[in-house]
């Protein structure tokens, strides 16, 4: 009923939207240079699989063939790992925005585009910060900012992680209100879309377990209500350490887990700041908790100084092993370390091959191109 009503007054942006996008041309990488991933039993399943739910899902019609979406169809948390609509698991391996606020103009069609198919990337987190000059400053304007990403995501058939960047204040619970309204709204507008995955708190601090357990069974039966079927990312304590940064471990989720299904739990990583004592965490934790690593780091935590390739690799290496997903900070061209694109990139038309990128920037297109995990 919901989905139905939600396809009828999308489909005409949609379409006028599919139209814009077709003009681009957009490039697909050729299937023998495509990366390696599990392959659904479908190209389309999502138009075959016969469902009520499926056939409604109009939207996917637009996901280009051969594309992540395409390809992979609705995910689903199956054990510790995510699925694709097939029910293999799989990894997805994206870059995250920086801030809306603070980098506008580097989601764009031709950036994404290059995401898409030059890197080779499955996803875009979009980081909608909260406070900083973010979503509270002008709720209506970042909540329509977040859906032309999506939109423009959608239209290239990436998956995309709208991240709720709540950073400081650390404790979630002070922007409920604000997390209730604004993931009310746009699950309902994405609803019928099996692209999207809703991230709903980046890196509590200073709040205990009990506190995030509270705020997360507070708003993902607002998700649910709207949008009943897509994965639902929970930041977990000291920062999405699992604990580790403010002295505790992954047992209080174990002991304690959310009240919900199709749920992954968020670990963040910065390469030149953690590492064995973390890496042993999310190999251990891994084994109970579907993990995704929706920001991690080839720097300190502070996002700035030399980058540590060494220990993003074997960073890397585990996660490819145990099939946790990534998506690295951040697909911005300013002055700090974790920007990928070199100074001014963003104002301009060319985001492919290796001459626009910093050194981060070309480790990761790198790692994400090469399928190497
Ligand atoms: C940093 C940005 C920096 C900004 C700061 C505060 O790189 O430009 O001034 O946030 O808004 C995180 C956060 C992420 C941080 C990043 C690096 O999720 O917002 O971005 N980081 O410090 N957690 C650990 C590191």
């Amino acid at each position: 009923m919901h989905r139905r009503a939600v396809l009828t007054s999308a489909g005409v942006a949609l379409a006028a939207l599919t139209a814009a996008w077709a003009a681009l041309a957009i490039p697909t990488a050729s299937a023998e240079s495509e990366p390696e991933r599990p392959v659904a039993t479908s190209a389309t399943p999502q138009a075959t699989t016969g469902t009520p739910s499926a056939t409604e899902d109009a939207p996917q019609a637009t996901a280009p063939a051969d594309s992540p979406v395409a390809v992979n169809g609705l995910l689903r948390v199956c054990g510790v790992n995510l699925c694709n609509e097939a029910g293999e698991p799989i990894q997805l391996r994206g870059m995250s925005s920086h801030g809306l606020q603070f980098f506008p103009n580097c989601l764009n069609p031709d950036s994404l585009a290059a995401l898409r198919t030059d890197w080779r990337a499955d996803f875009v987190r979009v980081a909608m910060y909260v406070q900083e000059g973010g979503f509270e400053t002008d709720p209506a304007g970042f909540t329509r900012r977040v859906d032309e990403a999506v939109e423009a995501a959608s239209a290239l058939g990436l998956y995309v992680v709208v991240d709720f960047h709540i950073l400081t204040p650390g404790d979630p619970n002070l922007n409920l209100d604000r997390a209730t309204s604004f993931f009310a709204e746009v699950a309902a507008r994405h609803a019928a879309r099996t692209n999207v995955l809703w991230e709903i708190a980046n890196e509590p601090n200073g709040v205990d377990w009990a506190g995030i357990k509270s705020y997360a069974e507070q708003v993902i039966p607002v998700i649910r209500a709207a949008d009943p079927d897509s994965v639902v990312l929970v930041g977990t304590r000291g920062f999405s350490s699992l604990g580790v940064s403010e002295g505790a471990d992954e047992t209080e989720v174990t002991d304690d887990p959310v009240d919900a299904a199709n749920i992954m739990y968020t670990f963040h990583f910065y390469a030149a700041s953690h590492r064995d004592l973390q890496r042993a965490t999310v190999a251990r934790a891994a084994r109970s908790l579907p993990l995704f690593v929706s920001e991690f780091g080839t720097q300190t935590f502070t996002g700035d100084g030399p980058n540590d390739l060494d220990s993003a690799t074997t960073w890397l290496d585990l996660l490819k092993s145990l099939k946790i997903s990534y998506s690295m900070w951040s697909f911005s061209d300013g002055p700090e370390s974790n920007s990928v694109f070199r100074r001014g990139t963003c104002a301009g038309t060319d985001f492919t091959g290796t001459d626009v990128l910093t050194e981060s920037g070309e480790f990761i297109r790198t790692r994400i191109r090469g399928a190497a995990g």
